[in-house]
């Protein structure tokens, strides 16, 4: 059975003068706009380049979703925390990463933001606090609620940073994964800063919601039975992103708990680059086309701001192509890493201090030291 078909009424929806984003200056909001454009040019040439066999292994596409990624990082401070799946690219750039980095990562370039050992999966970037690009699904979620839990003892305990909060973004097919419940139980228990976005696309590979989890019209009932706030937003619309999730961010960060977030969207592409999509049909995915998030706000911010004209918008649409260009050409004429470095990075020992240390003398020796 198919997915739900987008909300009915989007288009149709007036702005209310008074809601959050509307207060936001014309700039916030063409930034946005030149985010989301950033991803959908950035994932068309990765498209491109892996058909050319230039990038290898598996690759998620992101086009469609990009309001998720850009509304609710743009809700939050720069230090918060982010972790998530494999589908990542567009998370990476909104966060911050250079799309040089990016590009080169698939590559499997030195110059990669994770010198190209990687890959399309695991974007990492440790300025941006972006700490992957997860492969197994759901495992991300106990790592962001480990995330939220360092985050609080750094602020309660040590008085050594800011109240944070995490952001934990999954698929709706890692929403039965065990790992996620005792995550959420914990974060509950705990009352851990951390939100759990899920990225309810209505597929998880092929097989649509309705199909793989019980009660899938209710996901939020997931979050409640743990006594986590949990709510329902309409993730193919931005300005109603931000509008919901600013608040929510704010109030996790305040009182030091967790969210949860049934977030709507839909990709575009299969679910990676080798998935010929016979569970769908092309009127579905169509439905969603014709609503587009970025057609919305560019709609938007030309009739209702007047914020940018045709010319404008051409102009942004010309410079991110020339830039995703150029991030493809420093991919291509990227260093192939040294076999050596295949030994390097693998292992860390973030606590050197701890047993078993230098002087143990019982059992096996930590191999690090
Ligand atoms: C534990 C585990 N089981 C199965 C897989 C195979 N697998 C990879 S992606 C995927 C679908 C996940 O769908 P969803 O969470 O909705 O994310 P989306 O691809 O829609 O972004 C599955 C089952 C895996 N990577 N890890
Ligand atoms: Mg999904």
């Amino acid at each position: 059975m198919a997915q739900a078909t987008p909300a009915e009424n989007r288009t149709a929806r007036k702005r209310k003068p008074d809601s959050l984003s509307a207060k936001l200056s014309d700039d916030t909001l063409v930034g946005w706009l030149r985010d989301m454009q950033l991803i959908r040019e950035f994932e068309s040439r990765t498209m491109q380049a892996y058909q050319q066999a230039k990038i290898g292994g598996f690759c998620h596409i992101y086009s469609g979703q990009e309001a998720c990624a850009v509304g609710t990082i743009a809700s939050v401070e720069k230090h918060d925390p982010v972790v998530l799946a494999y589908r990542d690219h567009g998370h990476a750039l909104a966060r911050g990463m250079d799309p040089r980095a990016c590009m080169a990562e698939m590559f499997g370039k030195l110059e990669g933001c994770a010198k190209g050992k990687g890959g399309s999966m695991h974007m990492f970037d440790r300025p941006n606090h972006l700490y992957g690009g997860h492969g197994i699904v759901g495992a991300q979620t106990p790592l962001g609620t480990g995330l939220a839990f360092a985050m609080r003892y750094e602020w309660e305990v040590l008085e050594s940073g800011p109240k944070r909060v995490c952001l934990c973004y999954l698929g709706d097919g890692a929403v039965d994964q065990g790992a996620f419940s005792e995550a959420m139980n914990l974060a509950s228990l705990y009352s851990l800063p951390v939100i759990y976005i899920i990225e309810n696309n209505g597929y998880s590979m092929g097989t649509a919601i309705n199909r793989h989890s019980a009660n899938s019209d209710k996901l939020v009932m997931r979050g409640q039975s743990f006594g986590i706030k949990s709510v329902e937003i309409d993730g193919f619309d931005i300005l109603d992103v931000y509008d919901q999730f600013k608040p929510l961010a704010d109030e996790c960060r305040d009182l030091q708990r967790p969210a949860f977030v049934d977030l709507k969207t839909y990709r575009y592409q299969g679910h990676s680059m080798s998935d010929p999509q016979k569970y769908r049909t092309k009127d579905e995915v169509d439905q969603w086309k014709g609503q587009d998030s970025i057609a919305a706000l560019v709609d938007y911010l030309m009739n209702e701001r007047q914020a940018i004209d045709e010319d404008g918008w051409k102009a942004m649409q010309k410079e991110l192509k020339d830039l995703v260009l150029e991030s493809v050409q420093f991919a291509e004429d990227g260093t192939v890493p040294d076999s050596s470095e295949l030994a390097t990075d693998v292992y860390a020992n973030p606590q050197p201090n701890l047993s078993p240390s230098e002087d143990y003398g019982h059992g096996v020796r930590n191999p690090l030291l």
